[in-house]
């Protein structure tokens, strides 16, 4: 089966993720990506600053082959707070692009329990991020500390309340192993569920990314098909023939093979970015999950799995499914008795359930994408009006076709 194909083969690819890392200076950032990707080996030195001031980026190379570009930011300060955010949000949109390789794959904010405090700039920070349409991970660092834990309550309360994030977006970390004084080390820890939430922040921002940016790509053919049609029209239809049947026939014939490979090519595109997008996804899966349970161990602590919404072969045939049955709404009609105007109205409201049509293939591949069960499929299309109409336009076509012969 051609499509099961092209969802396989993606398993050695080498592949990188982009990761952003924010915070103010001293909360444990360095920290806690030494933490994260043990054994990493850092290629370019203290960080090259991206755009100007304010980011940096680094490569990290992890054992297995998991090639981290980290964006760090530096010496950004609450009292330009203003300046930190557009800095920021600039690096987020720069990334935003059709392919997930250059999306941030991660975005962190840390914090730190020892400062007890979650500042103003520092939740809108947050807020910009995820209007920005970022999966924003709160990492709170220090958690190893004495007498933090009514901190953590209280910061915990502001991200809820001011960012609306539930517990679940916020991870405990501590990056570093210390001896308390008079006390035992509690040791790291943070690290799985960290990474844990990476590959389910990836997931699910596949999810919502994927859907938009072939709805966008989808109108886009439909309006240059209804651009190009109306020339064909223009260029087809005149005073002299347009009661030609052979010149209507010509025209449509022509407007209807440009949607059919409309179609096709659609449905190809659809196929590519999706099983490109679950390959990627899978590899960076696969990698995180081999960070965890093989380079780093962290004493007695029971390892999460990671989950995979392609665990289950079924949920994968699903995808399949939806991968190979696009059925574009093509095969417009004219009558011979049609004038050019009219023509381009038919055109216009073909257009129009062309665009209906791409509106719930989207919605489809977003509940599919998001592991929920798809929406029922609306209602056969109404058989009122405009399809008595059509069928008119049918008969009196095959009349006069009929007369002709
Ligand atoms: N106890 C404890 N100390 C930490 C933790 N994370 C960072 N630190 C310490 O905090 C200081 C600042 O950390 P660093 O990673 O350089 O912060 P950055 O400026 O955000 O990169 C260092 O002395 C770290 O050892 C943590 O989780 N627990
Ligand atoms: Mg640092």
């Amino acid at each position: 089966m051609r499509e099961a194909a092209a969802l396989k083969g993606h398993e050695n690819e080498e592949i990188s993720t982009n990761v952003l890392i924010i915070g103010k200076t001293g909360v444990g950032k360095s920290s806690f990506i030494n933490y994260l990707y043990p054994n990493a080996a850092r290629e370019t030195g203290a960080g090259r600053p991206v755009t100007g001031r304010g980011i940096y980026r680094s490569v990290f190379t992890t054992e297995n082959g998991l090639a981290v570009n980290l964006y760090d930011t530096w010496g950004l300060e609450a009292n330009r707070s203003a300046e930190w955010k557009k800095i920021i949000l600039d690096e987020v949109k720069r990334h935003d692009k059709e392919s997930i390789r250059d999306w941030f794959h991660t975005v962190i904010y840390c914090l730190s329990a020892k400062s007890a405090r979650v500042e103003r700039f520092e939740t809108e920070q947050i807020n910009a991020l995820k209007a920005a349409g970022n999966r924003v991970m709160a990492v709170m660092t220090h958690c190893d500390l004495n007498n933090v834990a009514s901190a953590i309550e209280k910061m915990s309360e502001i991200l809820r309340c001011e960012c609306g994030m539930p517990d679940g977006d916020i991870v405990r970390v501590s990056s570093v192993n210390k001896h308390l004084l008079g006390g035992d080390s509690p040791g790291r820890f943070g690290r799985e569920y960290a990474v844990e939430r990476m590959v389910s922040d990836l997931w699910g921002s596949i999810a919502e990314k994927i859907p938009a940016i072939l709805k966008r790509r989808g109108e886009k053919m439909i309006s240059d098909w209804r651009d190009e049609s109306e020339d064909i029209i223009d260029d087809g239809i005149n005073f002299f023939n347009h009661l030609s049947n052979s010149a209507v026939k010509s025209v449509l014939n022509k407007i209807n093979r440009r949607a059919e490979n409309c179609g096709k090519k659609f449905s190809r595109d659809v196929e590519e970015t999706l099983s490109d997008a679950l390959g990627y996804y899978r590899v960076f899966a696969q990698k995180y999950s081999d960070l965890v349970t093989g380079g780093f161990k962290t004493g007695a602590q029971e390892m999460p799995r990671i989950r995979s919404p392609f665990e289950h072969e079924s949920a994968e045939d699903k995808m399949i499914h939806v991968i190979a049955h696009v059925i574009f709404p093509v095969a417009l009609l004219f009558s011979a008795e049609m004038r050019r105007d009219e023509m381009k109205g038919s055109l216009r409201r073909h257009g129009k359930r062309m665009n209906e049509w791409l509106e719930n293939y989207v919605v489809e591949i977003s509940a599919r994408l998001s592991g929920e069960t798809p929406p029922e499929k609306p209602k056969a299309v109404d058989v009122s009006e405009k399809t008595a109409v059509l069928a008119e336009h049918v008969l009196s076509f095959s009349k006069t076709l009929e007369a002709v012969n």
